[in-house]
């Protein structure tokens, strides 16, 4: 007998035994449930009423939408798979800290930016409580991680905020393909919350662009990741700004069990590295330059304030970053590696090393839902 089963370990003493209900007796709770008058499940949740609930939890603004959304397709087996039935969705938004995010101090922006995305969970959770005490169906897949990682490198996530922020009028895709909200600008953490029934009422996209085209985002990017004509190197991004995570995590383990010495690991990695990993392992994983976000001055709340002194913007925002030394992880050979090399050549070029995660063998993507 395993030593964990032995019987001073079972609380014995403490077992009740379960007393199974028959059609003459049936338990107690089953007796209780069966005498309560039958709940009558709203058939449309009224939008006044969701509206509410959602701001007075927390979020800043809130807007739903129908899972049938035309730019919504691809996102329906894979929300079907968290939440079978769901109908609609709600997109909201809560607001960051915009001087942590436009600091050229990265703790001081990523520790907004994890405190925010904690308090949307904490908001969408207290939402999907209260609906669930009116007996509606309601889930709130996580803000950023953790997602259904045995899928990466194809798509882990459970729901693409960005596409549902769009449609359910929270703002547009600016330059950078960050949504921008109209009024708070691109200083927002993204959430959904997906609902087993239909709203009364649903809201459109907003009408134009709050992108203002400056270009902010593509000159400050320090790999060019943002290219003025709309294209995005996802993998330039990924590579620099995500170094701690993913693959790139896999890459540091690979190192560390390649070298045959600690005098072979600090030559393959700077002291300076090994404290970032311990940094993103203690805290949580250390975005290496959102500055995309920092000198974005789109948005009514933000706008004024660089028209009226542009470079009060550009001095205090944008050349701070630009300036700042630091490591610039990027492939060898990569546009990237140009880029920084010819735009940045104050900065500490890297070569990460990562591996390469073969395509997910084991339920690659969701089931099919017809509904
Ligand atoms: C995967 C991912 C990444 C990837 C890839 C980014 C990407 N562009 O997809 C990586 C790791 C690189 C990344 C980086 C960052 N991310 Co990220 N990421 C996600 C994640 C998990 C999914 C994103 C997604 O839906 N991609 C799907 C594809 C379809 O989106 P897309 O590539 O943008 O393409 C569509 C549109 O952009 C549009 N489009 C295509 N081309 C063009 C061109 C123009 C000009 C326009 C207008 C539109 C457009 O059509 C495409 C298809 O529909 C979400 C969390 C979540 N669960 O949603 C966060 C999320 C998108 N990330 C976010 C943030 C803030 C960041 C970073 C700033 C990280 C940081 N804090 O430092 C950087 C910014 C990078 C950037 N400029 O995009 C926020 C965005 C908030 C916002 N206001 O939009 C999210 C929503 C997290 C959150 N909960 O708030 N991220
Ligand atoms: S920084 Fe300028 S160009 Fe880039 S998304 Fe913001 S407003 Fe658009």
């Amino acid at each position: 007998m395993s030593d964990l089963n032995r019987p001073e370990r079972q609380w014995n003493p403490l077992h009740v035994p379960v007393r199974r209900g028959t059609p003459e007796q049936p338990h107690p709770t089953v007796a209780a449930a069966r005498a309560q008058p039958a709940a009558r499940p709203r058939p449309e949740l009224d939008a006044d009423w969701l509206r509410e609930l959602c701001l007075a939890a927390g979020v800043d603004d809130v807007g739903f939408v129908a899972l049938e959304t035309p730019g919504l397709e691809g996102e329906r087996d894979y929300v079907r798979e968290a939440l079978p039935g769901t109908r609609a969705l709600i997109g909201f938004c809560l607001r960051t800290s915009r001087d942590n995010l436009q600091s050229r101090s990265t703790s001081a922006a990523n520790r907004d930016v994890a405190t925010t995305q904690e308090l949307a969970h904490e908001a969408a959770r207290r939402i999907c409580l209260e609906l669930q005490r009116h007996g509606v169906r309601a889930l709130y897949p996580a803000s950023g991680l953790p997602a259904e990682i045995h899928r990466f490198p194809e798509r882990s996530w459970v729901v693409s905020h960005k596409l549902v922020a769009v449609a359910a009028g929270l703002g547009q895709m600016g330059l950078h393909r960050n949504v921008i909200h109209p009024k708070f600008g691109t200083f927002v953490v993204l959430g959904t919350i997906l609902l087993d029934r239909p709203v009364t009422r649903y809201a459109q996209p907003v009408a134009s662009n709050p992108c203002i085209d400056c270009g902010l985002c593509v000159t400050t990017c320090p790999v060019g990741a943002i290219h003025a004509d709309g294209g995005f190197d996802f993998d330039a991004c990924y590579t620099h700004n995500n170094h701690h995570e993913l693959s790139n995590f896999a890459g540091w383990v690979e190192e560390v069990v390649d070298s045959a010495d600690a005098a072979d690991y600090r030559r393959r990695v700077t002291p300076s590295e090994t404290l970032a990993v311990w940094q993103s392992l203690s805290f949580q994983p250390q975005f290496r330059a959102g500055y995309c976000v920092a000198v974005c001055p789109a948005g009514s709340d933000v706008v004024g304030a660089y028209l009226t002194d542009p470079e009060a913007h550009a001095r205090d925002i944008v050349e701070p970053l630009r300036r700042k030394p630091e490591y610039v992880y990027v492939d060898a050979d990569s546009a990237a590696a140009e880029h920084v090399r010819t735009r940045f050549p104050h900065k500490v070029i890297r070569h990460p090393r990562r591996v390469d995660v073969p395509e997910p063998a084991l339920d690659p993507v969701p089931e099919h839902h017809d509904e």
